[in-house]
């Protein structure tokens, strides 16, 4: 079988073509890829001479490109979009045009070529927000009600997908999960901020009051679950994806980063909130629970250990980013840290 990966120089998709390279050994892989700033070619530098794997400069925009890498290709696993939160609300222009547009453009080039299977990732955040204290969770019957620019680009997108399995019979699936973490996270995202900061000897930003909560998820335990939705997964059919029974605190999370890690509470500093900052995502994952057998193999707490040592065995790669373009971003975003 031949996949088409967009985005897969990014974080999940460099675990999702790492993952898939080692557990399915007759197929191959095309990662059609932009290059932002979150897309890293040093990711996959192992598997770079693999003849079952390939590598596309290009934007999922460009319908040119992508109609001539949908070429031979059955299924389509698109995790391409731009994906921090706090980018979003400096500038959404960008996430309209690869979210919401690059999507519709991926899917007219499936119809054209008759892909089998075109699965999408996309984000419980579309969900919106639970209240801290509720004891719902988000499930495959809860309401759409994105409240930022991100969250409302990916609902967007979403709806494309649905969209075009029922007028056109698409074959889709869509993957709405919680956060993910793991190695290759971008630093912007919060555990590698936290990580990286205090392997820097740096203060942690914490938004508000730290008490927003979420579901992690290992990028691992993700790369799984997309294996079984593509190999069992009901056409037309959408699974949440959850990592924990009940989700975290962001400053609880924190302190555990900061046992494991040999630090006290000196190094977490309170910063001003992030405009509209959703409370609290959980996950009911129990459907790709009953119907394809998933669940997360690795505990959080082991998980966030695999991870801080993934981050501590590889300043280089980290290094080399906080250095570049990040470090103007960080200074416009954390004016005071
Ligand atoms: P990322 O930001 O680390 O990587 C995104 C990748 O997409 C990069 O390699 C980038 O170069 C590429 N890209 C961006 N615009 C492109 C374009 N126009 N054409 C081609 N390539 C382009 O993202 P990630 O964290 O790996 O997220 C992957 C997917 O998973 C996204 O769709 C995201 O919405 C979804 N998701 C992420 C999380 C999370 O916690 N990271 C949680 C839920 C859902
Ligand atoms: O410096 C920070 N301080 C802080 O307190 C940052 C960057 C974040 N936070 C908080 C905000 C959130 O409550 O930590 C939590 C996690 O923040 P992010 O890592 O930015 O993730 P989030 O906004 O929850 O969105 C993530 O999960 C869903 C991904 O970025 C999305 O791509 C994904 O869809």
């Amino acid at each position: 079988m031949k996949l088409l990966v967009t985005g897969g120089a990014g974080f999940i998709g460099t675990n999702f073509i790492l993952y898939w390279l080692k557990n399915h050994e007759g197929d191959e892989i095309v990662n059609l890829d932009k290059l932002t700033y979150a897309g890293n070619l040093e990711n996959l530098t192992s598997i770079e001479k693999n003849p079952r794997y390939s590598f596309i400069h290009g934007d999922i925009c460009d319908s040119t490109i992508v109609n001539k890498v949908m070429e031979g290709i059955d299924k389509v696993v698109h995790f391409a979009a731009e994906t921090h939160v706090d980018r979003s609300i400096s500038g959404p222009a960008v996430f309209i045009t690869t979210n919401v547009v690059g999507t519709q453009i991926l899917l007219d080039a499936a119809l054209e070529h008759k892909i089998k299977h075109f699965h999408h990732i996309s984000t419980d955040e579309v969900f919106g927000q639970l209240e801290i204290e509720s004891h719902d969770k988000f499930s495959e019957n809860t309401p759409y009600n994105p409240r930022s620019p991100y969250s409302a680009s990916k609902a967007a997108s979403d709806h494309l997908v649905r969209a075009y399995f029922h007028t056109y019979g698409l074959p889709i699936t869509i993957t709405n999960c919680s956060n993910n973490f793991g190695p290759y996270t971008f630093p912007e995202k919060f555990f590698p901020l936290a990580i990286t900061n205090i392997l820097e000897g740096k203060k942690v930003p914490v938004y508000g009051d730290g008490k927003n909560v979420r579901d992690w998820l290992y990028v691992e335990d993700h790369a799984r679950a997309i294996d079984l939705v593509l190999n069992k997964g009901k056409i037309g059919e959408t699974y949440v994806v959850g990592g924990l029974q009940n989700g975290i605190s962001n400053i609880d999370a924190l302190r555990k980063i900061l046992t494991i890690m040999g630090k006290n509470e000196d190094s977490i500093e309170f910063v001003k909130d992030r405009p509209g900052h959703d409370r609290k995502y959980d996950i009911d994952w129990s459907k790709i629970h009953n119907e394809l057998g998933w669940e997360p193999i690795f505990t959080f707490d082991e998980a966030l250990k695999k991870t801080i040592s993934w981050y501590t065995e590889n300043e280089t790669w980290w290094e080399n980013i906080k250095s570049g373009e990040y470090a103007s971003y960080y200074q416009k975003q954390y004016p005071h840290s």
